[in-house]
């Protein structure tokens, strides 16, 4: 076991693995990653099939399409199916969830060089678990990861987290709005000074998570964190985000990723994870106003 991993988490509410993934292996994620971006452009606006779901901009600036995120890729690439089981993640999780781990979240972000919307407002990871009554010891089981596809520095927008925030509770910070933009006149854009004044928190306390490419970076569901947008004129900033659960304090949600330290593939239907409409509206469907047109 990893006990500075484990302090990292206690102390800080975050930690930063170094190495994470090889680099022959990173070569065929990150043109898997690639390829996932073209499958996503083939869509005109938003596009949702059960689980899988493409989001698309029409970025103001660069006027034109863009992808930010993908939704659960793995239903429709093998590299990217094993990769979110690959047996690096449990020996990780392990001493933190056990060996029956489910995987609630599956996620591409792109941060498209130059693109108007690509900062993400601080926020605590709870926000995204909207049945909370869901699970049991919600706070405490529940782990995001976050491996760095590109190298991840102040410039392309990086992480940033705010050390010991998870000791702070639920905080509300970004709710009601969208995670990249905010919601009313008051929390518009970037998360601002004031809005972190309220919560006691100092923008000046903030770590910035660079990494090189294969670095992960896990925090909980409390944890303060955020990104800046991508101010480099050339580099992307790609990262896979998979966050993964104690089996046994999520008997509804998730898809297994490891069974009794099994890495365990999907099966031949999609589980509840976060959409919540799965059963309701399986689709496939277009979302095609997006809030961007509403600015
Ligand atoms: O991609 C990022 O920088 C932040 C993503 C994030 O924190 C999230 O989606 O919850
Ligand atoms: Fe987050």
């Amino acid at each position: 076991m990893d006990n500075s991993l484990i302090d990292d988490l206690e102390r800080n509410g975050f930690a930063i693995i170094r190495g994470f993934m090889p680099a022959e292996e990173m070569a065929e994620i990150s043109a898997a990653v690639d390829r996932m971006y073209d499958e996503g452009m083939t869509h005109h606006a938003s596009y949702h099939h059960k689980n899988l779901c493409f989001e698309l901009l029409k970025d103001p600036v660069l006027k034109r399409k863009i992808v930010v995120q993908a939704y659960w890729f793995s239903w429709i690439d093998k590299t990217l199916e094993e990769q979110r089981r690959h047996p690096r993640y449990l020996e990780v999780l392990e001493p933190l969830l056990g060996r029956n781990i489910k995987q609630i979240s599956n996620q591409i972000h792109w941060k498209p060089p130059g693109a108007k919307y690509s900062d993400y407002r601080f926020h605590q990871d709870l926000r995204f678990r909207e049945k909370p009554e869901d699970f049991n010891n919600i706070t405490r089981h529940s782990y995001t990861t976050a491996l760095a596809i590109d190298p991840q520095t102040a410039e392309n927008g990086a992480l940033q987290f705010f050390p010991g925030s998870h000791k702070l509770g639920y905080l509300g910070l970004s709710d009601g709005g969208t995670i990249m933009n905010g919601g009313d006149e008051r929390t518009k854009g970037p998360t601002k000074a004031e809005e972190l004044a309220a919560v006691k928190l100092d923008p000046k306390d903030t770590v910035l998570a660079e990494m090189e490419p294969g670095d992960l970076a896990l925090w909980g569901l409390l944890t303060v964190h955020g990104s800046k947008g991508n101010r480099s004129k050339t580099i992307d900033r790609r990262v896979i985000l998979n966050s993964y659960v104690r089996a046994e304090d999520s008997p509804l949600r998730g898809e297994w990723a490891f069974k009794d330290g099994i890495s365990t593939p999907l099966g031949p239907e999609p589980h509840l994870c976060k959409y919540e409409d799965l059963y309701t509206k399986p689709g496939p469907y277009y979302v095609e106003g997006d809030w961007v047109a509403e600015q």
